[in-house]
């Protein structure tokens, strides 16, 4: 994908579910299709959905329903810049977030992007629920130089379930 400037986004992305979050030319949206093929997304197993809405219901959350689902791919040493999360037209519902392969540090930079961040490493399989007074602070990522994962190598995927 390429972002609203015209630049190669340098992770890639796809998604799963009723709708998938793409960056065009003229802006972010959410689309019931993939615009490098025009077809509809894969179905989201429902592996997933039933793991977003578990754990959003130990983070009080009830009847988390996602029906979209970002996958980023990242290779080692890419990164994704400090960004908010405020496609969703109801920022009362979570993004529940599941980290695999490779660690990565997320960084967290409250409400400005100007702020130091607050890092934190992600590990394969740690799930976080994002929501309430963190549903729209600025956040980004930075993978490292590391040992390969022994399935996924020297790669990360995480995927971001959303209501939208
Ligand atoms: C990532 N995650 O972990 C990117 N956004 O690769 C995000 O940008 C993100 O983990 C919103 C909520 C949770 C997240
Ligand atoms: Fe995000």
């Amino acid at each position: 994908m390429y972002t609203p400037g015209g630049k190669k986004l340098n992770i890639s992305m796809t998604n799963c579910g009723d709708l998938g979050w793409i960056s065009e030319p003229n802006g972010y949206r959410y689309s019931t299709t993939d615009p490098t093929s025009n077809l509809s997304w894969p179905l989201m197993p429902k592996s997933f959905k039933r793991l977003a809405k578990e754990t959003a219901s130990l983070a009080q959350f009830d009847d988390f329903q996602p029906n979209a689902c970002l996958i980023n791919h990242y290779k080692q040493g890419r990164e994704l810049t400090a960004h908010q999360d405020k496609n969703e037209p109801d920022l009362s519902q979570p993004i529940v977030s599941v980290s695999l392969g490779m660690s990565a540090r997320f960084q967290i930079y409250g409400n400005s992007r100007q702020n130091k961040p607050l890092e934190i490493e992600l590990y394969d399989g740690d799930v976080m629920v994002w929501g309430r007074c963190a549903r729209l602070i600025y956040h980004g990522v930075k993978t490292h130089k590391g040992l390969p994962h022994p399935k996924l190598g020297l790669h990360r995927i995480n995927l971001t379930l959303r209501m939208t």
